[in-house]
C-alpha cells in the first residue's frame, strides 16, 4: 500500500495539466482504478485482515482524491495567471477618435444652466431620485388630501408586506434635494438642484420622466426684487439676448408664498423663436417666495429667515432653445437625431468662452 500511495502521490505532484491528472484519477480510483481492484480483494481476506486493510484502503483513497482536488485548483490557478498575464489593457491610452459621441441637448442645457447660476453664486445639489413622500410632497406643504398630490401623477414604489409606512416614490419635482439641503446645511443658502423627475403622464409635450432645474435662496433680507433680478440674469444668459422683457403673473404653488409664473416677451416668425422682441408671451417658469412651512419643515426659523424659490422645465428651454420640435426625441436614442442635436464634448459650456456652439 506504500508503494501505490508514494507512486500516485509523486505523479500528481508531477501532472503538467488536466487531462494528465484525470488519466492518473482513472487509473487510481476509477472504476476499474487500482486502489479499487484492492478494494474488490476485501472480500476474500479474513475477518481480522479485513478490519486493518478497509480503513486503510479507504484512507489512501481519501488521500489520493484530495491530492487530485489540490493539484487541480493549483493548476487552475496557473493558467488563470498565465492568461492574465497575456489580457492586459493600457487604460492611460488616448481614445480613438472615430464613431465619436456627443453631449446630449439635456447635458448641454444642465450645464449652461449650471454655469449660468455658478456665475450669480449658486452651488449644485443633488438627491436620491426615490425620496419618501414627506421629503416630495409634506415638507413642501402638500398633505395628504392636497389635489396636488393627485394632480402630479405620481409614480409610487411597491409597498413593503407588513409595513404601514407609506410608500416611497419617484420624485416628481426636485424639490425633496433643497428640504435635504436646508436641513444639512441651513441658511444662509443658494443652490440650484437639475435633475430627473417622473410623473405618470405621456402626450406631445410630457413624458413620464423629464429634467428640472429648481433653484432655492434663503438669507434674512431676500425679497421678490432679487428673484426678478436673477432670473432676468439667468433668461438673458440663457438664450444669449442682452434685452429681453420678462413679465411675472400671479398664480399659486402650495410651496410658495406669494407665487407668480413668469412668460417672456418672443416672437413666432417664419415659425422659429425669437427672444426678447415680438408680441407673443412664452410661459418659461414658475417661482415665489418660499412659504413659511417649507422653511420650518428644512428646518430654518421663518421668522429669521426668508428666500426664494423657481423652477424649470429644462427639457422644455432646451426644445426652445435649439430648436427641437418634438419633446419624445430626446429619449429615442436615434444614433441620427443625436449627431444632428448633439454637442462637441469639447465646447465646454463658460460665461466667458461663450454657452453654446
Ligand atoms: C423648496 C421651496 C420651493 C420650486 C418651484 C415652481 C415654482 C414651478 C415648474 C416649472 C416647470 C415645474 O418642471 S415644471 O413643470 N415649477 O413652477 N417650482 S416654485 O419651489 C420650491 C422648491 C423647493 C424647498
Amino acid at each position: 500500500m506504500d508503494d501505490l500511495r508514494n507512486k500516485y502521490l509523486a505523479a500528481i505532484a508531477d501532472a503538467a495539466d488536466e487531462a494528465a491528472l484525470e488519466e492518473l484519477r482513472v487509473k487510481a480510483v476509477g472504476k476499474k482504478g487500482e486502489v479499487s481492484l484492492k478494494m474488490r480483494e476485501l472480500g476474500k481476506m479474513s475477518p481480522e485482515e479485513r478490519q486493518t486493510a478497509g480503513p486503510a484502503l479507504n484512507a489512501l483513497k481519501d488521500e489520493i482524491n484530495s491530492a487530485l482536488a489540490g493539484k487541480k485548483a493549483a493548476l487552475s490557478d496557473a493558467a488563470l495567471d498565465a492568461r492574465l498575464r497575456t489580457e492586459w489593457l493600457d487604460v492611460t491610452l488616448a481614445g480613438r477618435p472615430r464613431r465619436q459621441g456627443t453631449i446630449h441637448p439635456i447635458s448641454q442645457a444642465t450645464e449652461e444652466v449650471t454655469a449660468i447660476f455658478a456665475d450669480l453664486g449658486f452651488s449644485v445639489a443633488e438627491g436620491p431620485q426615490v425620496d419618501s413622500d414627506w421629503y416630495n410632497f409634506d415638507a413642501l406643504n402638500i398633505p395628504g388630501h392636497h389635489p396636488a398630490r393627485a394632480e402630479m401623477d405620481t409614480f409610487y414604489m411597491a409597498r413593503v408586506e407588513g409595513d404601514n409606512r407609506p410608500p416611497h416614490v419617484l420624485r416628481t419635482h426636485t424639490s425633496p434635494v433643497q428640504i435635504r439641503s436646508m436641513e444639512a446645511h441651513g441658511a444662509p443658502i443658494r443652490i440650484i438642484a437639475p435633475g430627473r423627475v417622473y410623473r405618470a403622464d405621456y402626450d406631445q409635450t410630457h413624458t413620464p420622466m423629464f429634467n428640472q432645474v429648481e433653484g432655492l435662496a434663503v438669507d434674512t433680507d431676500i425679497s421678490m426684487a432679487n428673484l426678478k433680478w436673477c432670473l432676468e440674469e439667468f433668461v438673458k444668459a440663457f438664450f444669449e439676448v442682452d434685452g429681453v422683457e420678462l413679465r411675472f403673473r400671479a398664480s399659486h404653488f402650495p410651496f410658495t408664498e406669494p407665487s407668480a409664473e413668469v412668460d417672456i416677451r418672443c416672437s413666432w416668425e417664419g415659425g422659429t423663436l425669437k427672444v426678447g422682441e415680438g408680441d407673443d408671451w412664452l410661459e418659461i417658469l414658475g417661482s415665489g417666495m418660499v412659504h413659511p412651512k417649507v422653511l420650518q419643515a428644512g428646518g430654518i426659523d421663518p421668522a429669521v429667515y426668508q428666500g426664494f424659490a423657481f423652477g424649470v422645465g429644462i427639457d422644455r428651454i432646451a426644445m426652445l432653445k435649439y430648436g427641437i420640435p418634438d419633446l419624445r426625441a430626446f429619449f429615442d436614442s436615434d444614433l441620427r437625431w443625436l449627431r444632428h442635436y448633439g454637442f462637441s464634448s469639447l465646447d465646454v459650456p463658460t460665461l466667458h468662452g461663450g454657452l453654446s456652439r
